[in-house]
């Protein structure tokens, strides 16, 4: 009998994303983050993927989370709320890491003020996602598992 590798991934949420739902809902939409973190842990448990969702305020934490985590996952998802616009840390430590990372966005930042169109960790993820609400996570979820080879093509 040959056991199945174990996959796990990790799913990230920067500063103020623990208020989605509370506020602003006509830009960020009415879903909660722990209804984002069942969608994504439902859907990927169905491809036997393990999730480690975390949110945190704090830049600083958000990169000891991928450094402590880095070694055991497989990839991230992350949505680094306005740290997407301004760490230089945060980048660093993606592409320090070599594994794969999705950008998410719920609202379309490009459609946005100018100072969200531009992601100082695109040019070291993956790829992006941004504009379709609660949605975009599990886009960006599909993106990742269809990356790591975990879905039927
Ligand atoms: O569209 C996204 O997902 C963003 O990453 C959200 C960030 C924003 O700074 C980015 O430019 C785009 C802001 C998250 C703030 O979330 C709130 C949720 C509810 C109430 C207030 C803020």
């Amino acid at each position: 009998m040959t056991d199945t590798p174990h996959r796990a991934i990790l799913l990230l949420h920067g500063p103020n994303l623990n208020l989605l739902g509370q506020r602003q809902p006509q830009i960020y939409g009415t879903t909660t983050l722990d209804e984002i973190n069942e969608r994504v842990i439902t859907r990927a448990q169905a491809s036997g993927v393990q999730v480690i969702a975390l949110q945190s305020n704090h830049e600083g934490q958000l990169i000891d989370w991928i450094q402590q985590y880095g070694p055991e996952i497989d990839g991230i998802l992350i949505n680094a709320g306005a740290y997407t616009h301004t760490s230089i840390a945060l980048r660093d430590a993606i592409s320090g890491l070599n594994k794969p990372v999705i950008e998410v966005h719920l609202s379309n930042i490009h459609a946005r003020e100018p100072f969200r169109h531009h992601s100082m960790i695109a040019p070291v993820c993956v790829g992006q996602v941004a504009g379709f609400g609660w949605r975009s996570y599990l886009l960006a979820l599909d993106g990742l598992l269809g990356h790591l080879g975990l879905l039927e093509s």
